[in-house]
Parts: structure tokens; C-alpha cells; sequence
């Protein structure tokens, strides 16, 4: 970070004031603002910069952060949990793992608050704090409470700080928000408990993404309930006091598509986080999917932004409209974009970008891109992509349902077991493999489509010696893969593939679809390895 953050926290109170007239801004901004796969959003500011952390459930490294000073351009970061040790992410489940985070600053410190869900090792809440977003960040203190989800903190004025969660009450989805102090020197939870809120419908389900903010005269608890698909509501309630009693907005739920059908561009909006503009407008991210294919969606749930006024004390999402649009009037801040993402990475740095995750906690460097520069190595190790292991994968989420990618590889099997190529999946259950192999001594590239555990092969044909090219053209719910060798034309592999095992309603879980390059061994220890030249991702909206 260029300059030191002043000390503001971002709890302070905020006189509520009505955005300002939006008839004078020209300019428009195009939700979600961050495509693919960016689920819990959970939003700072310090000062002019806005920082954002979303879930990442088993991918490796955890958490990303982005910046922006606009609220509306957004720049990765880095991410909140990218060493080993900070993140055991062993043998977990898919979408286990990481759930939804909340990130705060006070004082000059930044504090996470995350879940850790079914870990095989330590499990449960926890903070890591930093002094620079973009890192490092501390080793977790674990906070224990295996049951609850989604912490979030509120940093009170006297230097009180209050952790808040959810928690199961029965089996049938029914969750009450909770409350507890934490003491922010040794972080640790003490105090006694206090419950808030259980959801403001009748027999409400999933009360949950809680986040207490003092606004004004109240403590405004702003939670999502109605589970996150389609059902998603954004909820409030508020009280003169942290510990309560909440009395629920009548007006609630302030947010929900719930009741726009299939037809609206942006279903499952909920689970909001609010952050002041230093100018004193209010925004809200929250999550939503775009679904492509009926109710289908392959992305994942992506973050929106949406305008918040505040009327009686108490918040208006969306005011005037009542749903969040793909295209909306920015915040009333200057312009801040940042230097576009190069498309193609052709592997020509040291390290692995942001944008490039790994399946589950790596304990072995699989990776390598200098060993032949310019290229990403990945070995050939016994995991595969059909395991909970960490298998050689560099991935990327898939982030439009229109989008082109394309890799050239080297890569030469030493047997049937072995196979290299492209991926894309939903989890290890549900994915669609187009990889080089081996097939009675000869070459061969082979297409797999795997739903519910079990692999069908859909096309194979005999691959030339020499580097292979592969592509993937993907429109909503239809797949083509196409390859090239040296002296053959661009040809297809197999009809168009039905994609739906990449979306979450099929594969089930949180998580949205990645693609990315993958090599194994299938059990057998190798030393073989397959050289990646370039890997390059198109949107095509
Ligand atoms: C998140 C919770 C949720 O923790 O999904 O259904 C979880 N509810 O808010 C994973 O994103």
C-alpha cells in the first residue's frame, strides 16, 4: 500500500444521509462487478481505497482481496491466505473449506473473520489480521465454534469489538444470529452470548451472512435469509443496543428476485455487505447469479453493486428500483480504472498470477515456471482431479458464459495412466476433461464428461507427434473442443458438450466453474512432466 491508512474504522458512525441526486451522473456501470465465481462479499474502506474479500471454499490460496477506489473498477490483490501453512485444506470436501469472510480495518489493522467448514485438520472460525491488505496476513487464531458461520466483527466506538454469527438451531435450516465480545488484544471470544435474530419471515430459513454496523441512534443488523439460491433475501432489523432486542424492518425483506422468475438477468441476490463513500453516499455488494440455460448457472454466484439510502434509519437497497440491473449509475467518485488483465498468460514470470488457483492445500511444489522459461511445468503426480487430494491443476474461474480458451502444450505419455490437457470443473465429481494420452502405444486425445462420480467417454481420436493446441468455445450451456498438431488444421473433438455438469445446480455446492491445464499419473509415481506455453481466456460478451 503507497500510503499509510488513516484511523477510521469502518464502523464509525455515518451521518444517514440520502444519496445524492443521481439524475447528474452520466456514466454507468455494468454489475456484477466482479464476473465468476466471487460468492460472501465483504467489503472496507480506508480512507479512498475500498478493499473486498470473497469466499473461495476449497481452492488454494483462500480468500481473494481486491482494491478499488471507485467501487466500481476492482483490481486483484492478492489473497488473504496464500501460504501453506495458514490454510489446511487437506482431503476437505468440495465447497467445504472456506465460507463466507468479513474484512474490517481499525486502528491501522485489517482483520479477516472467516470459517473454516470440514477441514480434516483444525476447523471452525478464526481472524488473521495485516497493517498491508495485500499482505501478509497473520496465521489464523482459531476462535473455535464449529457450528457457527459466517463471522463477521464490529468494531464499537470505546474500542469494544463484537463478533456476531450464525448457528444451526435444528436440521431443518432454521439458524439464530448470535453475538459475543471479542477481545481484539488476544482475540479471543469472552463475554456472554447474546442471540439477536432469527430472521424476520415466519419460520425463516438460513438467517444468516450477519453484519452489525452502527449507523446514526441504532446497531442495524443486516442478514440474508431464504437459503442462497433462489430464495436469497437481503433482511434487517436494528436495536439502541448491540446485545439487542432487534426489532425487524417492516418493510422486510429490503432486497430479494426471489419473485422475478426466471426471466430477469439476475436471480439469488442476498448476503450484503455495506461500506460509507467518503463523500457519505452508502453502497451495498452483495452476491447474485446470472444464469445461462434456464435456471442453470456455470459461474457460480458473482458480486453485484447496489445503491443504499437510508430513509426513517433504515436502509433502502436499490432505491427507486428495487432489484439490482446488470447496468446501474455509478457512486459519486472519480473514475479509477486500473491496467486491464493481459488475456493470455504466456508464463514468462516467476510466480503464478492472482488469477490462478490450485486445488486444495499444495504440500509439493507440482508447479514450476523456470525451470523451461516461459513455460508452466506441472508434473505428472499420482493425484487426480477426481479425488479430494491436491492434484496437478492450475485453474482459473470461468467468468462469462460466452468465452473462448486456448493452451499449446508439450506433452508426451509414458502410459495409458498417464494424461495431460485442459479441465474444467465443477468439483471431482462433475467436470469435463479434453486431455492427451496413451492408448495401446499410440497418442491419442480423449474427451470425458464426468456427472455424479462416473466418467463417460465422449470422443477420442489419434493425436501426431508434437505440440498439441487446445481450445474451448462455450455459449451458455454448449461446450466445443477443438485441436490443432503442427501441419493439421484447427479441428473439432467430439459434437458440442452439454455443460451442465459445470453448473452448481447440477453438481450441487457453492462453488462456480474453473478451467484450467492438469496433468497426472493416475496413482503411479512419474517423472514426467507437460509444458505449458501459453494459456489464454476470452470472454466473448
Ligand atoms: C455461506 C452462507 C450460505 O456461508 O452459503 O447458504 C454459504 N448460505 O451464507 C457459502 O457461501
Amino acid at each position: 500500500m503507497a500510503e499509510a491508512p488513516p484511523n477510521l474504522a469502518p464502523d464509525e458512525p455515518a451521518v444517514p444521509s440520502r444519496n445524492r441526486a443521481r439524475t447528474a451522473r452520466a456514466r454507468t456501470f455494468r454489475n456484477p462487478i466482479l464476473p465468476g465465481f466471487h460468492p460472501d462479499p465483504s467489503i472496507c474502506r480506508v480512507g479512498a481505497d475500498y478493499y473486498l474479500v470473497t469466499s473461495s471454499f476449497e481452492w488454494f490460496p483462500g480468500l481473494p482481496i481486491h482494491h478499488s477506489r471507485d467501487l466500481v473498477n476492482w483490481r486483484p490483490l492478492g489473497h488473504v491466505l496464500d501460504r501453506p501453512e495458514q490454510l489446511p485444506l487437506d482431503g476437505v470436501r468440495p465447497s467445504g473449506g472456506l465460507y463466507a469472510p468479513t474484512i474490517r480495518h481499525v486502528d491501522g489493522t485489517f482483520y479477516v473473520v472467516c470459517t473454516l467448514v470440514d477441514g480434516t485438520g483444525p476447523s471452525g472460525n478464526f481472524v488473521v489480521t495485516a497493517t498491508d491488505p495485500a499482505g501478509p496476513w497473520s496465521e489464523p487464531y482459531w476462535l473455535g465454534e464449529p457450528d457457527s458461520f459466517d463471522p463477521s466483527l464490529l468494531f464499537d466506538s470505546g474500542g469494544r469489538a463484537w463478533f456476531h454469527a450464525t448457528r444451526p438451531v435444528d436440521t431443518d435450516g432454521h439458524t439464530e444470529i448470535w453475538l459475543r465480545e471479542l477481545d481484539a488484544v488476544t482475540l479471543t471470544l469472552t463475554g456472554p452470548e447474546h442471540v439477536l435474530w432469527r430472521g424476520a419471515l415466519n419460520d425463516a430459513v438460513w438467517a444468516e451472512a450477519p453484519h452489525l454496523y452502527r449507523v446514526g441512534d441504532f446497531y442495524h443488523l443486516v442478514v440474508a435469509e431464504g437459503g442462497t439460491e433462489l430464495d436469497h433475501a437481503v433482511t434487517v432489523a436494528r436495536s439502541r443496543r448491540v446485545t439487542g432486542p432487534y426489532e425487524g424492518n417492516p418493510r422486510n425483506p429490503v432486497l430479494t428476485h426471489r419473485h422475478l422468475g426466471a426471466g430477469h438477468p439476475i436471480v439469488a441476490t442476498g448476503h450484503a455487505d455495506l461500506v460509507a463513500t467518503g463523500t457519505g453516499e452508502w453502497w451495498a455488494v452483495l452476491l447474485g447469479v446470472r444464469p445461462s440455460g434456464g435456471y442453470l448457472g456455470n459461474l457460480g454466484r458473482e458480486t453485484f453493486l447496489a445503491e443504499v439510502v437510508w430513509e426513517e434509519d433504515w436502509p433502502v437497497i436499490a432505491p427507486g428500483a428495487g432489484r439490482v440491473e446488470p447496468v446501474g449509475t455509478p457512486p459519486d467518485l472519480p473514475e479509477h480504472r486500473w491496467p486491464a488483465e493481459a488475456a493470455c498468460d504466456h508464463f514468462e514470470d516467476a510466480e503464478l498470477g492472482p488469477r490462478w488457483n490450485l486445488l486444495r492445500t499444495p504440500r509439493e511444489r507440482f508447479w514450476n515456471l523456470t525451470e523451461r522459461p516461459g513455460h508452466l511445468r506441472l508434473r505428472l503426480r499420482p493425484p487426480t482431479v477426481t479425488e479430494r487430494a491436491c492434484p496437478s491443476l492450475v485453474a482459473r474461474r470461468q467468468s462469462d458464459a460466452h468465452f473462448v480458451a486456448h493452451t499449446a502444450f508439450d506433452f508426451a505419455p509414458w502410459g495409458s495412466n498417464e494424461c495431460a490437457g485442459l479441465v474444467l470443473l465443477q468439483n471431482d465429481d462433475f467436470q469435463i476433461r479434453c486431455v492427451v494420452t496413451l492408448r495401446d502405444g499410440r497418442r491419442v486425445l480423449r474427451l470425458i464428461r464426468r456427472a455424479a462420480g462416473a466418467d463417460e467417454r465422449l470422443a477420442e481420436e489419434p493425436l501426431p507427434d508434437g505440440r498439441v493446441r487446445l481450445a474451448v468455445e462455450a455459449h451458455d450451456q454448449s461446450y466445443e473442443f477443438r485441436y490443432a498438431t503442427p501441419g493439421l488444421a484447427w479441428r473439432p473433438i467430439g459434437a458440442p458438450v452439454d455443460g451442465s455438469v459445470l453448473s452448481t445446480q447440477v453438481a450441487g455446492g457453492f462453488v462456480g466453474a474453473h478451467l484450467g491445464m492438469y496433468a497426472t499419473s493416475d496413482g503411479r509415481p512419474s517423472t514426467n512432466v507437460a509444458d505449458f506455453d501459453w494459456f489464454e481466456y476470452r470472454g466473448l460478451e
